[in-house]
């Protein structure tokens, strides 16, 4: 089975609040605000490893929760950034939303980063909101919630030299006698389905190959399973070209191999940049002459050496090892990638909305609903604050243009507001 899936639970950690303190001093009365920040909160990430090979281990750890941030105290003392959580993945990972079944990264290189869960930020202390007017601020900012979804992981196959061919061509014989695989090896095309994955070994190399599903003309576009098997080869390193020799119906051998090379460049750009090792198979059917023939015909076709090889005779199969644990050696490392940006848990982070209810308006929107988590709402001054921030989002006027008057009640999230125009 190549496609490995789990189900996980990821959270945040919510932001510390903010203190409201004052200094006191010998001989002081009353001194400056001296309440610190809170820490922000952890966050939790989700990182592509080289180390983990399948996604078994979130059969037994579902949840995973980053630290809050500690809160800020007097005498200016900042709360602790809660600690972040990392979570290794393999390399090749997709993770979707587990409700929506939209792709949020695919973690297809080492070092590949995903932020799934950002941590809340730390809410400001009262230290922060001394103004021309407003000398000893008695509120503080709230720390900012945590976030946390469900995501859905896929895992699909990564391997370090991947073979495509024609159905028939040798391909799961091959991977059978250069490594434990023991796939299913059949005279009829399309036995081989799902990928088989087996590990190879020359000197002291060893690497990982991947038996892939034969592939017809028009696989790049769509025919056949063409799509589906051209995305496993997009997840190898090297490209191996199994082409039979003496194919049952007659047909050229020659043209066999443009067929599979056109298709794999005609696919992508990513699966045409890859280094490509050809392979002649199943030599034991033709003379030796005639191998020799076949092959200058190969090399040239294709500009590259050939290997002819009989995986049922063991016949050529050192020198290939040879060539592709080198090909392997050589092919580029995975370029480190960037933090993908979160996609919000609510798509639009910052829209916001008004409903007329019967007995009054609800605002929706994460941004709004965020703001007053923040504040300290048993504090006049903060709830003032509050008020002119609404006034600079707009949220003031529309409901002014939807008719609110004062004392009708304005629902924000869980909180139920007494609408006022003035300040
Ligand atoms: N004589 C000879 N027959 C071979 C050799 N390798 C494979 N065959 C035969 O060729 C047929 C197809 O082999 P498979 O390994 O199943 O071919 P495949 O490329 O995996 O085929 P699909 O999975 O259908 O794409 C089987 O009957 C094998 O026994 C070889 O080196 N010599
Ligand atoms: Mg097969």
């Amino acid at each position: 089975m190549f496609l490995d899936e789990a189900t996980i639970d990821v959270r945040s950690g919510k932001g510390g609040d903010g203190a409201s303190s004052f200094r006191r001093e010998k001989h002081v009365p009353r001194g400056g605000p001296d309440g610190g920040d809170g820490g922000d909160g952890g966050d939790v990430i989700v990182i592509a490893d080289r180390q983990v090979g399948t996604l078994l281990p979130f059969r037994y750890k579902r949840k995973f929760v980053a630290a809050s941030g500690g809160n800020g105290e007097g005498h200016s003392r900042f709360g602790k950034d809660g600690k972040s959580i990392k979570i290794p993945v393999p390399i090749g990972t997709v993770i979707k939303d587990a409700e929506t079944g939209e792709v949020l990264a695919d973690l297809a290189h080492k070092g590949a980063r995903f932020l799934a869960a950002k941590g809340g930020r730390g809410g400001r202390g009262n230290l922060h909101f001394v103004s021309s007017v407003r000398q000893a601020p008695t509120f503080a900012e709230k720390g900012e919630p945590a976030e946390g979804r469900k995501l859905l992981l896929e895992l699909k196959l990564m391997a370090d030299v991947g073979l495509v061919g024609l159905p028939n061509a040798g391909k799961s014989t091959l991977i059978s006698a250069v490594s434990a695989a023991k796939p299913k090896i059949a005279d009829y095309p399309f036995t081989t389905l799902e990928p088989n994955l087996g590990i190879a070994g020359v000197g002291d190399i060893s690497f990982t190959i991947a038996d892939l599903p034969g592939m017809i003309e028009g696989a790049s576009e769509g025919k056949g399973l063409g799509h589906r098997f051209l995305k496993h080869a997009e997840r190898t390193r090297i490209v191996c070209h199994v082409v039979e020799c003496a194919p049952v119906d007659e047909s050229d051998p020659v043209e066999n191999f443009r067929v599979i090379a056109h298709e794999v460049d005609a696919f992508s750009e990513n699966l045409r940049d890859k280094p490509v090792v050809i392979v002649m198979s199943k030599i034991d059917l033709i003379p030796k002459d005639a191998q020799d023939e076949l092959r200058g015909k190969l090399e040239e076709a294709s500009g590259l050496e050939v290997f002819p090889i009989s995986a049922v005779a063991q016949q050529g199969l050192e020198p290939l090892l040879f060539r592709l644990a080198e090909a392997v050696k050589e092919a580029p490392e995975e370029p480190e990638i960037e933090v993908i940006e979160p996609v919000p848990v609510n798509a639009e982070r910052d829209a916001w909305k008004i409903r007329k209810e019967e007995d009054g308006y609800a605002v929706e929107g994460r941004r709004i609903e965020r703001l007053i988590a923040m504040t300290d709402l048993h504090n006049d001054e903060a709830l003032r604050m509050l008020h002119r921030k609404l006034l600079g989002i707009g949220v003031i006027g529309e409901l002014q243009e939807m008719g609110a008057e004062d004392g009708d009640t304005v629902r924000i999230g869980e909180f139920a507001f007494v609408y006022t125009s003035e300040e």
